[in-house]
């Protein structure tokens, strides 16, 4: 446990997530990592949610208004630089509030980047149905993921197998070149840091377990024709 005593800082970015934010499960991690969580101009109890619970043992960086997740968590990458203990951590990372992915995953990503990859620039969290895994995702989301993944290998040669999971980590020289400039895409923007870093060595870690937890607000048809929109404007950018 030492050897990953608080390397890491993770972005949570939270827009309405009053009912799925398990504070309990974060608490008990804090020891190991620390977080920032962005509140997303939530429409709920978020923001009061979590100054009563995390300020404690995370800080929390709030959003007037919604800015989308993207937003969030660039805002997030950029505010972590003021935070005292950012001298001291190796990475930065965002991750989603549901906890799809659980955070003793964190653990075994920084050793995948240490020991399979020590070269690499930043670790992407990949959801690949193997032996051993426990991948729960709904048929339309395995479907739609692999589509997208096949025009993003047509369009801008990325090699992903999945570009969308929500917990990725990078090396602080990376975080500038990711994140210092706004998106352009709205729900694609994982990929748009993917083109961002093309001189960087990505590498994906084959998560052990993600489980899709209910409430996604991101699965909908309107958000596929924005998708869809997303992939012709980073085409344009960086085609
Ligand atoms: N949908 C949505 N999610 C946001 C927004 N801002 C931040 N997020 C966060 O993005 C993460 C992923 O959202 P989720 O609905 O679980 O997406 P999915 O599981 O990928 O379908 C969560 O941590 C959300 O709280 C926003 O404006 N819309
Ligand atoms: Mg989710």
């Amino acid at each position: 446990m030492a050897e990953t005593l608080k390397r890491i800082c993770l972005v949570i970015p939270c827009y309405n997530e009053e009912h799925r934010l398990d504070i309990d499960e974060y608490r008990k991690f804090s020891g190991r990592m620390d977080f920032l969580f962005v509140n997303d101009g939530s429409s709920d109890g978020t923001l009061k949610l979590l100054e009563r619970e995390v300020s404690g043992f995370a800080s929390v960086l709030s959003l007037e208004k919604n800015s989308g997740k993207a937003e969030a968590v660039r805002r997030g990458m950029m505010h972590m630089r003021t935070l005292p203990s950012y001298d001291g951590i190796e990475w930065a990372g965002f991750w989603d509030a549901d906890l799809a992915t659980p955070l003793d995953e964190v653990e075994n990503i920084l050793k995948f980047g240490d020991l399979i990859c020590p070269d690499a620039d930043a670790v992407f969290g990949s959801r690949i149905y193997r032996l051993g895994s426990e991948i729960k995702r709904s048929p339309v989301r395995r479907l739609l993921s692999r589509f997208f993944c096949f025009i993003f290998k047509t369009l801008y040669r990325i090699e992903t197998y999945d570009s969308q999971c929500g917990a990725k980590i990078f090396r602080k020289k990376t975080i500038d070149d990711a994140f210092s400039e706004p998106f352009i895409s709205k729900w694609i923007f994982d990929v748009e840091i993917i083109l961002r870093l093309k001189n960087s060595r990505l590498v994906e870690y084959p998560v052990k377990k993600w489980v899709d937890v209910k409430g996604s607000k991101v699965v909908k048809f309107g958000n596929i024709i924005t998708i869809s929109r997303d992939v012709f404007k980073l085409w344009k950018k960086y085609g």
